[in-house]
């Protein structure tokens, strides 16, 4: 007790007096603004940011977790340069920065002289500051093929908000909200943003309905008033027949759909032609019609409403019209941009941290790689097609690829192929925290500081327009750079040092803050901008070819898909021999290949698992706690099974699949639990080009 209570003094002692920074959490992608207590260059205490509007002053459990990253002895710390032959586990030796940028700025000149400068690709997923990448590999290389990794996430979610509202990335204005339906949306496991899923809870506390349609009885449908056991894959075929019966029964937004709406009669004969009705969706997704034909109705009667989707539906070959279909429910109910709907938010202005002049900048000579794929819908490169360029030259060839912040030998579908990728590489760059799988197929890795040791100015995910920023607050981990000093010695090489001129981060954070109404000083000062939140955007006009919420889509029908939503089954559909479906979802302790070397989060949740119903492990011999294999028709997994009541009999789940099982990253992560990313082959999303990660048959029986 004494032990604990001296334990505590010294504690504050040393928090008393420390300085406090304000910066923002970036473990995971909805980065919270927080405060940093610093005393001695050691990090003795950080919290939420009570002013931010976002989290409130709240973290989670990741987030409070994450100090340990400057401290975790496993960073890497110096540039490492591959020392043995491709296709053998990477060998390295550290070599100086001088040396890492002459050897990158040495290839990508041969690269762009023997192959075009499109023949270089860049990848990110966290993308702290890829922005400076982007001047420097697209405007003065000339690639077009700077991407981030939305087609391992929310490709199809992406697609469909772009298509029917013209905007990337709304928001959920849950707090107003009087029903939410949520299609294989966990809030309250992947916590979507903290602040989202308070909100969530905040409006259930108020009386507001919410009805989960998921395979799986997540913890988010545990708090739901419905779950909605639907069969995986097929959520299309539901959401358009709620469609049918809102129209069927006039229960739609007559001055919404004709005045805002593109093609709301079009639609209405397409789901009647098709025959979309509940009845015929029962026979696909497994729920009973009148539940199909009481949920549109609840859905259409009760205002505010919203209907909401992320990566659930994007999982599969259909998730693309699925996720149209989903959204379009909001449309016809003339719930769009109002509070408690999907909220179109603004922006902050941000300007560019540097300014290439036209000049100076280079032409790409061929299209970026999604169009040349035949994927003119894309938002983002179908990166499990990525192989294709590398390994077979289609439609063209890729020679370079930097990785930064991504680990796709983890993440992405068909392992063996992403791997067979890199060993294709005339130059493959790593820019990791760790000495990650991907990185032990590259040719050099390069150290980057992480969001506790460098700055960065970007837009916040709430709800108004937001400015967040992340402050240094210890010193560089090694030698580990943040990207834009890579990007400044790498330019320097290349022989453009005078377009990042900058000597400290505020310089270019003084030109990054132009626009926005308060002070770089003003920003530190306070961690983060906000301006108003507004609603009411749709008769504004939208940014969609129309100005109007686009129904039916002409850019659809223009690249040879049907203008409205249409139901097609998935592609990989068990049979007698894999007898079962795999599917994911993610973890609340971890995200996603992050924070399994963070040694407090494995002491709470230390390895994943595969969930499996009652029914269907009394069929195939699983006991709960015990190891099963997992078998797909090309790789097989030793997993821990958990048994469970509320999982739709005839799938599996792995959890947290993409982030487990490591054999590199760290001491701490290695060898954990299970990875499933190799059991599945590629498939691709014909529409969006998502990674679609749920296509796959699989059968398990007890582990040896
Ligand atoms: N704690 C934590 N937070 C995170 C992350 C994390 O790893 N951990 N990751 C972050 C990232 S990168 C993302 S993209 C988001 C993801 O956020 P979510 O999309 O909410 O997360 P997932 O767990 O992938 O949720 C997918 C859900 O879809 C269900 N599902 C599977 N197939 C179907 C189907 O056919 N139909 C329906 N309706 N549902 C289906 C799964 O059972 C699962 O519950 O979370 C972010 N936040
Ligand atoms: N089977 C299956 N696979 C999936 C999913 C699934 O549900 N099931 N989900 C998919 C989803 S939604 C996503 S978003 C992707 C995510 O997968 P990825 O795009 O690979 O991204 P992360 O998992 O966030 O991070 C990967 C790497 O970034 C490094 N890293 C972390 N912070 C920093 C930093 O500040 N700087 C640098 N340079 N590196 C850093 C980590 O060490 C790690 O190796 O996975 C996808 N893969
Ligand atoms: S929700 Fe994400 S950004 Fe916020 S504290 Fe947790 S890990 Fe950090
Ligand atoms: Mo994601």
């Amino acid at each position: 007790m004494n032990a604990k209570v001296d334990d505590l003094g010294a504690r504050l002692a040393e928090v008393k007096g420390a300085k406090l920074i304000k910066s923002f959490c970036y473990t995971c992608p909805w980065q919270c603004p927080t405060e940093v207590l610093v005393r001695d260059g050691k990090i003795v205490y950080h919290k939420g940011n009570p002013e931010s509007p976002n989290n409130i002053g709240s973290r989670c459990a990741k987030g409070m977790a994450s100090s340990y990253l400057p401290r975790d002895p496993d960073r890497l710390k110096y540039p490492m340069l591959r020392t043995n032959p491709k296709g053998q586990p990477g060998q390295f030796k550290r070599i100086s920065w001088d040396e890492a940028f002459t050897f990158i700025a040495d290839k990508l000149k041969a690269i762009r002289e023997k192959w075009g400068p499109e023949a270089v690709a860049y990848t990110c997923h966290h993308d702290p500051n890829t922005v400076f990448f982007r001047h420097l590999l697209g405007d003065l290389y000339g690639s077009p093929n700077n991407y981030t990794h939305t087609s391992g996430c929310e490709q199809d979610r992406r697609a469909a908000c772009l298509t029917l509202f013209g905007h990337v990335f709304p928001m959920h204005d849950f707090a107003n909200s009087r029903y939410v339906m949520l299609w294989g949306m966990n809030n309250l496991g992947a916590n979507q943003g903290l602040w989202e899923s308070r909100a969530l809870i905040e409006a259930k506390k108020k009386g507001a309905r919410l009805v989960v349609v998921d395979p799986n009885f997540t913890e988010t449908a545990q708090k739901a008033n419905e779950w909605v056991p639907i069969r995986p894959g097929t959520d299309g075929a539901m959401a358009l027949a709620m469609c049918r019966v809102i129209v069927d029964e006039d229960l739609y937004d007559r001055d919404f759909v004709t005045r805002y709406c593109e093609g709301f009669e079009g639609f209405r004969d397409h789901l009647r032609e098709k025959g979309y009705t509940p009845a015929w969706a029962e026979g696909i997704c497994g729920i009973g019609a009148d539940t199909i034909t009481r949920l549109a109705r609840e859905f259409a009667r009760t205002k505010p409403s919203m209907s909401a989707i992320f990566k659930g539906s994007g999982y599969y070959t259909n998730g693309a019209d699925a996720a149209r279909a989903c959204y379009i429910l909001n449309a016809l109910c003339g719930e769009v941009d109002k509070p408690g709907n999907l909220n179109l938010k603004d922006w902050a202005p941000l300007a560019a941290p540097v300014v290439i002049p036209d000049s100076a900048k280079a032409k790409p000579g061929k299209p970026p790689l999604h169009i040349a794929m035949g994927y003119p819908l894309a938002p983002d490169l179908p990166n499990s097609r990525l192989p294709d360029a590398v390994i077979d030259g289609k439609p063209y060839p890729v020679k370079g690829l930097f990785v930064q912040s991504t680990n796709p030998v983890m993440s992405d579908p068909n392992r063996d192929r992403v791997q067979e990728m890199f060993r294709h590489l005339e130059l493959g760059v790593a820019i990791e925290l760790f000495m990650s799988e991907t990185a032990l197929e590259c040719d050099i890795v390069l150290p980057e500081t992480s969001f506790y040791e460098q700055a960065e100015i970007r837009n916040g995910m709430w709800l108004g327009p937001e400015v967040i920023l992340c402050q240094p607050v210890v010193a560089p981990v090694g030698e580990a750079k943040p990207l834009y000093e890579i990007v400044k010695g790498l330019a320097a090489k290349m022989g453009w040092a005078q377009h990042f001129p900058y000597e400290k981060w505020e310089d270019w954070g003084e030109l990054m803050m132009k626009d926005i109404p308060i002070s770089l000083e003003e920003l530190k000062h306070k961690g983060f901008w906000a301006g108003p939140v507004r609603y009411n955007r749709v008769p504004e006009g939208l940014a969609t070819p129309s100005g109007k919420v686009e129904i039916r889509s002409q850019a659809y029908a223009d690249a040879g898909f049907d203008p409205y939503p249409v139901f097609v089954q998935r592609t990989v559909i068990p049979d007698d021999e894999f007898p079962l479906q795999l599917t994911h979802s993610k973890l609340s302790m971890h995200c996603n290949i992050v924070t399994q070397n963070n040694p407090f989060l494995m002491e709470i949740c230390g390895e994943n698992w595969m969930e499996i119903n009652r029914v269907d492990a009394a069929k195939y011999g699983i006991v709960d706690g015990a190891y099963a294999i997992v078998e797909s028709p090309k790789d097989h997994i030793r997993i821990k099974a958990k048994v469970v009541e509320g999982l739709v009999p005839g799938c599996i789940s792995v959890r947290h699949g993409h982030g487990f099982g490591h054999w590199a990253m760290g001491s701490v992560a290695k060898g954990k639990g299970a990875h499933s990313n190799n059991l599945m082959d590629t498939h691709t999303s014909p529409i969006t080009g998502a990674n679609c990660y749920n296509e796959c048959k699989v059968r398990v029986r007890p582990a040896p």
